[in-house]
This record gives structure tokens, C-alpha cells and sequence, in this order.
């Protein structure tokens, strides 16, 4: 697919291709990014404040993980409204107000939508709980197993740990693979349907662009709700399991495309999909269904050069028969930051299973050696044809806070594994904006009060203030790669291997070639080139270990 960058407002959408197969999307964590009314809770003032810095950045589009009303017993995934913005980030008004101040700077907007599950403050589900019987068979209800029902309805356990179904007084059990608070919702129930068919278009009314869509494997259940059996009791989203990846989910995608393709420009979306290889995966994204999925793979991956080699060509080989980009994933607000990935060895080759969203935590972390491997690695995604997300605070460097007190950790994970996983508060941690006086490090206007969760003091030294004129630091790497992407990377050809060797992983695209050097020794780089950019100063001419750099013949 021959594509080119594009942008809205005044400049020109180029012929041929929609401006997500090539789009860099940024992800906003909002309660996290940034703090606009001073309670130390991010909001939309917040990023509407930041809008310029992130046009600046030179992103394309943002991704607002959930906004709506919420108990936030899951960060917003527990939505209790899916019309309005909860009021500690703001009004509707609020919302509408930065769509259209993002559009004007050319940034597009992307929203989440939670649709596997609803929270139990939803009024569907507190009708439910009072025995409404047409609310209940909007959830998944069942009688107990043994005589007196006292046993769950199947062995199914939740993602964050514990079981996935909660008894109610009245002796009927609910299913929620999530916490107690995130009833799953059943999608058999064409009510079910049209509500979230009317909630889309409640959004792309009021100019949203598009959406996220969270779990989006999930949503159907096998009819009979069976035992998943010992060997994948858990409901770990990788593995083969009765809740997820039912084929019949595919019809729901068919419904949301045609919505979205009604609307002029078409609205896109980008499914979170969990699913055992990419040949489920891709099954996604038909032309009839959804436009992009993320490729988790990417993120999975040890820094070693044929594993990333071997990802790389497997989504890309994925995707080339439906036609849809690959996405490519190094960070979100479920995993362990990059930095801190990098900062161990992982396995070489990870099992799924056991895959614990990067965390590692037997290794003592080498932050430094992160670092500079998490530079290295945005220039190979940046590099790479189709589209790309940036996690908040990526551009930065952060790290990942790990000595969180127990005390202040919110992730339902932490309580529901019995306090043996931290959960991933540490990827959560407000930005620190600027080193000014204050408790929060910039992240809200005067510093007053300390943000929800508490910043390392270590990010003092790393704040966007700290970097934004410096040279050698994380955010000016990025926008300079951002720039040059925007400029040469994007519509050039598919990627070509080059042959460089065993810990190298090189390619050209065009007159352009990224080297990335995933070993140790310095790797000599072809002496024809210019060099147009590295994540590390060159030693001889050489590209030292654990950097990368852009060429041009
Ligand atoms: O995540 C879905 C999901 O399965 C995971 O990434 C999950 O966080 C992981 O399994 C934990 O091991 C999405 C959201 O991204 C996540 O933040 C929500 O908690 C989850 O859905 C429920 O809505």
C-alpha cells in the first residue's frame, strides 16, 4: 500500500490512502497527563492546555483512554455512563470544546469505548440488582452449580485475579472478567447492540474521529458458558478460552464499520485485541470491520535483534492480505514502561502465560541501559510502514515507578491477586510537567496538592521543562524523529532487510535505512549514508550497542 502523511483542517488530504494507515497516535492517560483545575487529578483543561505541545511533538491524532462517569474502581474501564465526561475531567462542553480546538491544530481524536463490560453503578446493572428481569438479561446471570447453587456457574476465574463470578443475595451468580465492579455484558441481547450502535453515534456526532475499543475480543460468549478446563482456567487474554475470540463477535464489528463508514470523513477505529497469533488477529480486520488492532507482539519482545526481525515480518505478512497497516505498540497504560522493560534481560523467548506485562521482578533493573535501549526502539517504530502509538510520558523516558506504596496502589489488580501483583499503577503516575516549586512536579497549575499517585523524586531530573531545550534528551530524539518521519518515512516503500548481521536489525525503506544494534560491539554502518539521526553519538563512524540510527543514500 503506497501511503502518505496527511493532516486535517486547511492541509491537504492526499489521494489514495486514510490518514491512520501511516498516523502516529499518542496516548493520553487522562487522569494522569495533566492537571488543569488544581485537585491534583488530570482533566480535559489539563490536556486542552497541552494541545500546542502535542501538535508540536508532532503527533497526529490522541487516544483518550476513558472519560465517561465512573466509580473508578478500574482507572474509567467501569464506565457508568457512556454519554457524558466524568466531572472531575470536565463537562461535555469540555469535551467538544477540545475536539474542536485539536482539529484546528490538526490533531485527530480517538476515544475508548468499553463495551465488554458496563460498571455495576450503570443504571442497567443497578436495575438488575433490583431484580428488573429484562435489565438482567442485559449481563450474563446464571444459577449456581451444586444443590443449593452455592458453586460459580463455570471455573472461569477474572483477569485481575479471584473468581469471574460474584453470588448475589438472591442466590443467581454474574459474570464480570474484570472486578466485581465491571459486570460483562451480554451481547447476545440485541439491546445490547443498539445501545452501543447509539452511543457511537452520540460521539462521531460531536466530531470524535474515532475509537479504541476495549477488550474487543471479547464481548461474546460461548453460548453454554463451558468450564475452560484446568490447563486455561485463567482468563489470561492470551490464552485459548471460552470467553474471548468468539467468531460470532465479528457480526458486532460488521454493525460498528457501517456506522462508521456513514460518516464523511469515514470515523476509524483500533481494536485491543488479545488473541493467541495473528492469523485470529487479522480476522479483525477485514475490510468490513475494524481498520487497525494493535500488535502486542512488538511490546512482547526481547531486545534481541531476530526476535524483533521475526515479529516485524510475521504482523506485517499478518495484515498484507486484508490490507490494513500494521500498529505498531511499544507502551500503554497496561504495561511496564519501556524503559524499565529494557532494563532487564528478558527471556529470550517468552511463554504467553507467563508474560506479566513486562515486569520481571526478579532482576535488579539497569535504568541506564533502558534508556537508552528505549531510544533505540522508538527509532525503529517510528521507522516501520504503517501506524504507531506513543504512550504518555514515553517521549519523556519515564521509568516505571515500582516502590509504590501499597497504601496508595488503586489497580484492582493489586487487591484481587491478594496483593501479590502491584498491578499497573506504575505506568500510571502523573506527568511531571516542570520542575517548579510544588508538590507534583508541574502536573497541576500551582503544585498545591500532590497528584492522585506520588511522582519518584528521580523525575525531577526528567520533566518536560528539563528536556525541552536540551539536545541529548528523550523529547527532543522524538520530536526530531517525528519530524523526519512526517517528512520521509512516511509513503515511502515497504520495508527490505539488509543484511547486517546477527545482533543488528536494518532495513531500507527508500533512500532511507534505520540500523538498530541490539549487541553489545559497535557495528560499522554503510559508509555511503548520511546519517540523519541516532539515538547515541557515533563512536568512529560506528553505531555503538543498544543504539539506532537513520540513514540516507
Ligand atoms: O485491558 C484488557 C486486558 O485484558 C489487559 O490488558 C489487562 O489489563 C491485563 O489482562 C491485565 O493482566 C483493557 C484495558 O486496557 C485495561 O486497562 C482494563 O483494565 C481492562 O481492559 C478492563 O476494561
Amino acid at each position: 500500500m503506497s501511503v502518505s502523511c496527511q493532516s486535517i483542517g486547511d492541509v491537504e488530504e492526499s489521494v489514495g490512502a486514510p490518514w491512520w494507515a501511516d498516523a502516529v497516535v499518542y496516548q493520553v492517560y487522562l487522569r494522569s497527563f495533566a492537571d488543569g483545575s488544581g485537585d491534583g487529578v488530570g482533566d480535559l483543561a489539563g490536556l486542552r492546555s497541552k494541545l500546542p505541545y502535542l501538535a508540536d511533538l508532532g503527533v497526529d491524532a490522541l487516544w483518550i483512554n476513558p472519560w465517561y462517569p465512573s466509580p473508578m474502581a478500574d482507572g474509567g474501564y467501569d464506565v457508568a455512563d457512556y454519554r457524558a465526561i466524568h466531572p472531575d475531567f470536565g463537562s461535555l462542553a469540555d469535551a467538544e470544546t477540545l475536539i474542536d480546538e485539536a482539529h484546528r491544530l490538526g490533531l485527530r481524536i480517538l476515544a475508548d469505548i468499553v463495551p465488554n463490560h458496563t460498571s455495576s453503578a450503570h443504571t442497567w446493572f443497578r436495575a438488575a440488582l433490583a431484580g428488573d428481569a429484562a435489565a438482567r438479561e442485559r449481563y450474563v446471570f446464571r444459577d449456581g452449580r451444586g444443590e443449593d447453587g452455592s458453586l460459580a456457574p463455570n471455573d472461569w476465574v477474572s483477569c485481575f485475579g479471584g473468581p469471574a463470578w460474584t453470588r448475589l443475595p438472591d442466590g443467581q451468580w454474574y459474570l464480570h472478567l474484570f472486578a466485581p465492579d465491571q459486570p460483562d455484558l451480554n451481547w447476545a441481547n440485541p439491546e445490547v447492540v443498539a445501545e452501543f450502535e447509539d452511543v457511537l453515534r452520540f460521539w462521531f456526532d460531536r466530531g470524535l474521529d474515532g475509537f479504541r475499543i476495549d477488550v474487543a475480543h471479547g464481548l461474546m460468549k460461548q453460548p453454554d458458558l463451558a468450564d475452560a478446563g484446568p490447563r486455561i482456567a485463567s482468563s489470561q487474554h492470551v490464552q485459548a478460552h471460552p470467553a474471548w475470540d468468539q467468531d460470532s463477535v465479528h457480526e458486532v464489528y460488521r454493525g460498528w464499520r457501517t456506522i462508521a463508514d456513514s460518516y464523511d470523513p469515514p470515523k476509524v477505529f483500533v481494536g485491543e485485541i488479545w488473541v493467541p497469533d495473528n492469523d485470529r488477529l487479522v480476522r479483525y480486520l477485514r475490510p468490513d470491520e475494524l481498520h487497525t488492532a494493535f500488535q502486542f507482539d512488538f511490546l512482547r519482545t526481547p531486545w534481541r535483534a531476530d526476535a524483533l526481525r521475526t515479529v516485524i515480518d510475521d504482523a506485517r505478512e499478518a495484515v498484507r492480505d486484508v490490507g490494513a497497516p500494521p500498529t505498531w505498540v511499544l507502551s500503554n497504560h497496561d504495561v511496564t514502561r519501556v524503559v524499565t522493560r529494557y532494563a532487564r534481560h528478558q527471556p529470550l523467548h517468552p511463554v504467553e502465560a507467563d508474560w506479566d506485562r513486562g515486569r520481571w521482578p526478579y532482576q535488579a533493573p539497569d535504568i541506564d541501559l533502558g534508556r537508552r535501549r528505549a531510544r533505540a526502539a522508538a527509532l525503529l517504530q517510528l521507522a516501520l510502514p504503517g501506524t504507531a502509538y506513543i504512550y504518555q510520558g514515553e517521549e519523556w523516558g519515564l521509568d516505571e515507578v515500582e516502590d509504590l506504596d501499597g497504601r496508595v496502589r488503586q489497580d484492582p489488580m493489586w487487591v484481587q491477586s491478594d496483593f501479590t501483583d502491584p498491578g499497573r499503577d506504575g505506568c500510571r503516575v502523573p506527568l511531571p510537567w516542570g520542575a517548579q516549586a510544588g508538590a507534583n512536579l508541574g502536573f497541576s497549575p500551582d503544585g498545591a496538592v500532590p497528584a492522585w499517585l506520588p511522582q519518584p523524586e528521580s523525575w525531577a531530573g526528567l520533566t518536560h521543562d528539563e528536556q525541552v531545550d536540551d539536545p541529548d534528551s528523550f523529547l527532543t530524539l522524538y520530536r526530531a524523529a517525528l519530524r523526519i518521519r512526517h517528512q520521509l518515512w512516511c509513503g515511502a516503500e515497504d520495508l527490505v532487510w539488509l543484511d547486517s548481521g546477527g545482533d543488528a536489525v536494518a532495513f531500507r525503506r527508500g533512500p532511507l535505512e534505520c540500523w538498530v544494534n541490539t549487541g553489545t560491539r559497535a557495528l560499522s554502518l554503510p559508509s555511503c549514508a548520511a546519517v540523519l539521526l541516532s539515538s547515541a553519538g557515533l563512536v568512529d563512524g560506528k553505531l555503538p550497542g543498544d543504539a539506532a540510527a537513520w540513514l540516507r543514500h
